[in-house]
């Protein structure tokens, strides 16, 4: 059976899917293809799912329309009516900022809303608009925009020519890669060492990637900034300096020899609790390497010294001569245009700064346009002039991913207006006055915007729709477009003129003439056609299209000082923004270790986020939503094994199960995020029955990177103690349903969605 080429969009790997179905349109059997450009038949259990993603009952395939309290099922003109009967009138009353759109993760792994979003934003006109980038990957673009001058020109690890690779905070035997796309992991990592590379894991988790390594530092959460000044000092004092082809191009070297002076190894082993002669060694063994790259993810960049981390990450691989060199830290360049680090573009209008607007209620940075997702409660719940009053979300989970649950939860409550554009109806989702569906991941287009920008080799794949969309199923695009057309002129007519003036507008900006756009195009492949023509290789639609398992456009190459965008075409190695800020982690060598515990989280092969829980072949086997705590703790607290223990932060509290492991150091705890599927309003009926806890309970709205405003999951100082308590064995406290909202409290009615025993007070 051939199958038909499709794309998992389930994490940044972009595998290749040989999907197989029947003459009625059944899928038999999802495989890895093997011809795919970039996976080569890999795939994970995840891409296997997408399977029962496609079939799931719990998928919706109607929109939802919240009428006398209960959301029900509705017509699409029912859906729309309602919003163009809504959403104008808030604005008008209001003003254009009090609609917000929160824009998850998901949304980056679709054509959708990588394509409309933007001109919904622009239709709404609002200032509100918050994605989960600020939950992850800002301190990452904002030290690209400062050292490279551009947000988006992010260093992937070369992992298939490097022959030594810091791993600091990421764990991509599970997750796949962040920030870095190239399948199978767990195999690229086992060939680099099999050809003599090494590979050092800086984590305070023995994770699975630790497991796999020469080595693992298990460095006490949050003071990367100080092991990474220790690791600048000793490559400064010994004199392993070797800025290599980079030499003509840095500025600030000597501002980061200021900062590292007097770090040595020997001083941060106290705090880092790293040895200091494994870090002098390791260092010395990194710059005689003859390619290595140090590379960090969720563990690096969701702390509260977040972009300080990242930057010296950068820095390490700069100083020695690793950035943009094969086997070290390099640029791809991906087969579209569009993006601001396209050449053609040239220089971005303005130069990339830390100065620019912030937000309403806590002054928060506000960058690449958006507001920082910890912020969205208190911009919600924070009266006054530009207070959020209505909100779309589109392929996220807020209610499950953005810091201080509990708050998140009353402030959404309170809305006026709420619009869920989603797969599923999930905990953010079932509090939605509006829910649109989309199509499964079988039934859409696929190509990889954003995550080309990270593939560990510059390739370019297409992926029409396996299966027809079916009856009473809009694509995505025109959803978004549809809210957009709201917006603009209070109707949802006139998708098609809508999407004319789009692609439009958008040759004009890439400066492609509309008559060389292919024939009969619409929609994102019209737009795709359009940033392909702008990209490096001069690709087209059609191209694509005749390649189903993708094109090959060869390795990295080194792209400076091209692909440098500063005004004067240089690195700017010591922003003076995180000189300052690097002195909150120099002040760490005296600051107390602080009482309590640190909680840091984790991912797990078969989860994605919050929303693969409802999927049975993604839930099986030992409960995973546990509090991973060490042996010597557990004792100390009188924990048992799967017992229940009471976890307290600033921000709130929950009762987890406990899971005794010397996976966690000493006064580390662990528990992953995505779980507690107790919302009764929402529709998963697997994930329901084995809910977890949120996470998200015990992280602190306040606690930010003040950079960047990005939120901190990492490092998060709670109580422990044992919980005797007789509630169930995933209970968790959540906010009392019985207090605000009576319009969202209500019970299951006729084509209502919720438990049955769930009554209003
Ligand atoms: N299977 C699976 N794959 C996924 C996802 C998923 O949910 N499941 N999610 C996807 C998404 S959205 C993302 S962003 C990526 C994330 O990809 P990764 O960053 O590779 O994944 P994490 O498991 O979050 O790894 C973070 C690691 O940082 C460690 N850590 C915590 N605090 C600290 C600290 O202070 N210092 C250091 N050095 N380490 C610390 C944690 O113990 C953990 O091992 O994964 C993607 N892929
Ligand atoms: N404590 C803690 N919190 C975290 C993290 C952590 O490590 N620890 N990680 C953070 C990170 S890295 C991220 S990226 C965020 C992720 O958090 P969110 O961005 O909120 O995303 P998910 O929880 O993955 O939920 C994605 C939703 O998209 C829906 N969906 C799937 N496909 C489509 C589609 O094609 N279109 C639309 N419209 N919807 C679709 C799914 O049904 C699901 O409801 O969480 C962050 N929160
Ligand atoms: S590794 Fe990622 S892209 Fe590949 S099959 Fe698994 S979830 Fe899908
Ligand atoms: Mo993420």
């Amino acid at each position: 059976m051939p199958g038909v080429p499709h794309t998992c969009p389930l994490c940044e790997a972009s595998c290749g899917l040989l999907v197989s179905v029947d003459e009625d349109g059944s899928v038999l059997e999802i495989r890895g293809d093997p011809d795919d450009v970039l996976s080569q038949g890999f795939l994970c259990p995840k891409g296997v799912a997408v399977k029962s993603l496609h079939t799931d009952p719990d998928r919706l395939r109607t929109p939802m329309v919240r009428w006398g309290g209960m959301l029900r099922e509705a017509t699409w003109t029912e859906a729309f009516d309602e919003i163009a009967h809504r959403l104008p009138a808030l604005q008008e009353r209001h003003g254009r900022d009090c609609i917000a759109v929160f824009s998850g993760v998901s949304a980056d792994h679709a054509l959708g809303p990588l394509l409309y979003t933007e001109s919904l934003i622009n239709a709404l006109g609002t200032r509100n608009v918050f994605s989960a980038a600020s939950l992850n990957s800002r301190p990452r673009h904002v030290v690209s925009g400062m050292l490279y001058g551009n947000p988006f020109t992010t260093p992937v690890p070369d992992i298939e020519r490097s022959d030594f690779v810091i791993m600091i905070g990421a764990n991509p035997v599970v997750s796949n890669g962040s920030m870095l796309t190239a399948p199978d992991l767990r195999s690229k990592l086992r060939a680099l060492r099999r050809r003599g590379g090494r590979i050092v894991v800086v984590d305070p988790r023995r994770t699975e990637s630790a497991d796999g390594a020469d080595e693992h530092l298990r460095v006490r959460p949050g003071t990367d900034g100080l092991l990474l000044l220790a690791m600048l000092n000793v490559l400064l004092t010994e004199n392993l300096v070797n800025l290599g082809e980079l030499a003509d191009l840095v500025d600030g070297v000597d501002g980061i020899a200021s900062l590292a002076v007097g770090i040595t190894p020997e001083r941060v082993e106290r705090r880092t609790e790293v040895d200091a002669g494994s870090i002098r060694r390791v260092v010395r063994e990194f710059a005689r390497a003859d390619a290595g790259v140090v590379y960090g993810r969720i563990g690096a960049s969701t702390t509260s010294f977040a972009t300080v981390t990242t930057w010296l990450i950068d820095v390490l691989n700069v100083l020695t001569g690793n950035l943009d060199r094969p086997g070290g830290a390099m640029f791809p360049q991906p087969g579209h245009g569009g993006l601001p680090n396209s050449p053609r573009r040239g220089v971005p209008p303005e130069p990339f700064t830390l100065d620019g607007p912030r937000s309403r209620v806590s002054r928060r940075p506000i960058l690449l346009g958006e507001v920082p997702a910890a912020a969205l409660a208190e911009e919600i719940d924070t009266p006054g002039f530009g207070q959020v009053r209505g909100l779309i979300t589109i392929g996220g989970n807020p209610a499950r991913s953005v810091p201080n649950s509990k708050r998140l939860y009353a402030a959404l409550n309170s809305l006026d207006l709420m619009i869920s554009v989603d797969m599923y109806l999930n905990e953010t989702s079932a509090l939605a006055d509006v829910v649109l569906p989309v199509p499964s991941i079988l039934e859409r287009p696929h190509y990889d915007l954003k995550l080309y920008n990270y593939a560990c080799r510059n390739v370019a794949k297409y992926s029409p729709p396996v299966l027809d969309l079916p009856v009473g199923m809009y694509p995505e695009w025109e959803t978004i477009a549809r809210l957009a057309l709201i917006a603009a002129t209070g109707s949802y007519n006139g998708v098609e003129e809508f999407d004319d003036r789009l692609a439009a507008a958008v040759a004009m900006r890439e400066g492609i003439p509309l008559d060389q756009v292919g024939e009969g195009l619409r929609g994102p492949e019209r737009l795709l056609d359009i940033l392909l023509q702008a990209g490096e290789y001069g690709l087209t639609m059609e191209h694509l299209q005749l390649s189903p398992h993708g094109l090959e456009l060869g390795e990295l190459e080194p792209r400076l000082p091209e692909a440098l965008l500063t005004e004067d075409r240089r690195i700017h190695l010591a922003p003076k923004e995180f000189l300052t800020d690097a002195q909150r982690v120099r002040a760490l060598l005296d600051a107390p270790a602080g009482e309590g515990m640190l909680l840091v989280g984790r991912r797990h092969l078969r989860s994605k986020n919050s929303w693969l829980h409802n999927l049975s072949a993604m839930v099986t086997g030992p409960r995973r939503c546990t509090l991973q705590v060490n042996e010597e703790d557990a004792y100390r607290l009188g924990l048992r094994n799967g017992g229940r223990a009471l976890v307290t932060s600033a921000a709130g509290r929950l009762v987890a199960s406990v899971e005794i492991t010397d996976e966690v150091l000493p006064g580390v705890v662990s528990l992953p995020h995505g779980w507690g599927h107790d919302e009764p309003q929402a529709r998963m009926t697997v994930a329901a029955e084995r809910p977890g806890v949120n996470v998200n309970i015990l992280t602190d709205d306040a606690d930010i990177d003040p950079l960047t405003g990005n939120a901190v999951f990492n490092g998060v100082r709670v109580t422990v103690v044992a919980h005797a308590g007789d509630a169930p064995d995933e209970e968790q406290p959540m906010p009392d349903r019985r207090q605000g909202f009576e319009r969202r409290r209500t019970p299951r009615g006729p084509g209502g969605i919720g438990p049955e025993s769930f009554g209003p007070a």
